[in-house]
């Protein structure tokens, strides 16, 4: 009995060294910071572990001392030091001082990372996005640039970016781990900050960062993840321009697509909108927009980026997601048209 409690120990550790080294890629840790914001926060938490580590080893070298020093050896009471001035004091002031250490670079940081006033400044040349989350899916809209995108964020290096936060249904968080966040979106305010992404950095995470929503908001909230793609300027650049010049629905490059489009325009439409153009209100938005899909490096944020897995979710996204807003909202697809939907969806690509 004792040695199966022993290995249910073991095995325990085991796994959860398995589990524990899934951390620290450069892609998703927020203790692999990529950027001034991640290095800010990523030094917050340092210095805050130091702190604390160091009180428990004085303290400890404290209670060892004590422990063996003061062992009772024969009758005689010691000197008594209750309420004595000079300890009160010491171990009041200490705590206050490593509080202060604490309070000042802490406080200093929020207000540097709560600036935003580039962004409200006219005429200014910052680049800022409208994130709008939605249950459970990520709208990143460009007002400057007129152009819409979901799912994969798209953001030069190099630069602050601005963000302006909000949600479309419940209180959702925005959270690019070894980048920065996380901020709640709500859905009565809106939230700003910005955040830098590190272009060496950036390469070493292969340009795509990991996002995730942060804050529980129903099912099939775990699977909330967003995708970062962080690129150099001039490509950024190129981007917007590839998107900026989708003016209206691409057309389908061979005929099985053809036939796909037309189920999309019959079944999905209403819905997603195949144009990076926000013609609409905010609160018509209610899906992905997909103009850029076949660029994508995830379906629906969580399913590898191939027709087999968009066939999958077309066919019943309720098994990946449950409680989404897509189920049920559209007519039984049978295997013909899934295929043609399949080669439709993956053909809408703005670049090579
Ligand atoms: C009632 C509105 C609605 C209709 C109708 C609808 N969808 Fe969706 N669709 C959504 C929503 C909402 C999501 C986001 C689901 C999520 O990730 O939680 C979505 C997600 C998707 C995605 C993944 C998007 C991405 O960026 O990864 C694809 C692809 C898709 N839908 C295709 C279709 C096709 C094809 C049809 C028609 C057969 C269709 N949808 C009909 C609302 C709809
Ligand atoms: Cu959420």
């Amino acid at each position: 009995m004792k040695r199966l409690a022993k290995w249910r120990l073991i095995s325990l550790f085991a796994i959860l060294a398995l589990v524990l080294s899934g951390c620290g890629q450069p892609y998703l840790s927020a203790l692999r910071p990529a950027g001034e914001v991640a290095d800010i926060q990523y030094d917050l938490m340092k210095l805050s572990t130091y702190i604390m580590v160091g009180v428990i080893i004085v303290v400890l070298i404290i209670f060892v001392l004590v422990f063996f020093r003061f062992r009772r050896k024969d009758d005689k009471i010691p000197k008594q030091v209750e309420g004595s001035h000079s300890l009160e004091i010491i171990w009041t002031v200490i705590p206050i001082l490593l509080l202060l250490i604490l309070a000042v670079p802490t406080v200093a940081a929020t207000f540097k990372l709560a600036d935003v006033k580039e962004m409200d400044k006219k005429n200014s040349n910052a680049l800022v996005i409208n994130v709008r989350s939605h249950l459970y899916w990520w709208d990143f809209e460009y007002p400057k640039q007129k152009i819409v995108t979901s799912q994969d964020l798209v953001v030069p290096t190099n630069e602050k970016v601005y963000f302006n936060l909000k949600s479309m249904d419940v209180k959702h968080s925005f959270w690019i781990p070894a980048v920065g966040g996380k901020l709640d979106t709500n859905t009565d305010n809106v939230n700003k900050f910005w955040l830098k992404f590190d272009d060496k950095r950036a390469n070493e995470a292969g340009n795509l960062f990991y996002g995730k929503c942060a804050e529980l908001c129903g099912p099939s909230h775990a699977l909330m993840d967003f995708k970062v793609k962080a690129i150099s300027r001039d490509k950024f650049d190129a981007w917007v321009s590839a998107m900026q010049n989708v003016k209206k629905p691409q057309k389908a490059q061979t005929d099985l697509a053809a036939q796909g489009q037309d189920i999309f325009n019959k079944s999905c439409i209403g819905c997603h909108a195949v144009t990076p153009e926000n013609k609409m209100p905010d609160t018509a938005r209610v899906a992905p927009n997909l103009t850029n899909f076949g660029d994508r490096s995830r379906i629906a944020g969580i399913l590898d980026h191939n027709k087999k897995e968009l066939k999958n979710w077309l066919k019943n996204p309720e098994t990946y997601k449950p409680g989404n807003e897509m189920s049920g909202k559209y007519e039984k697809l049978t295997e013909d048209q899934l295929n043609a939907l399949a080669e439709y969806l993956m053909g809408l690509k703005v670049q090579d």
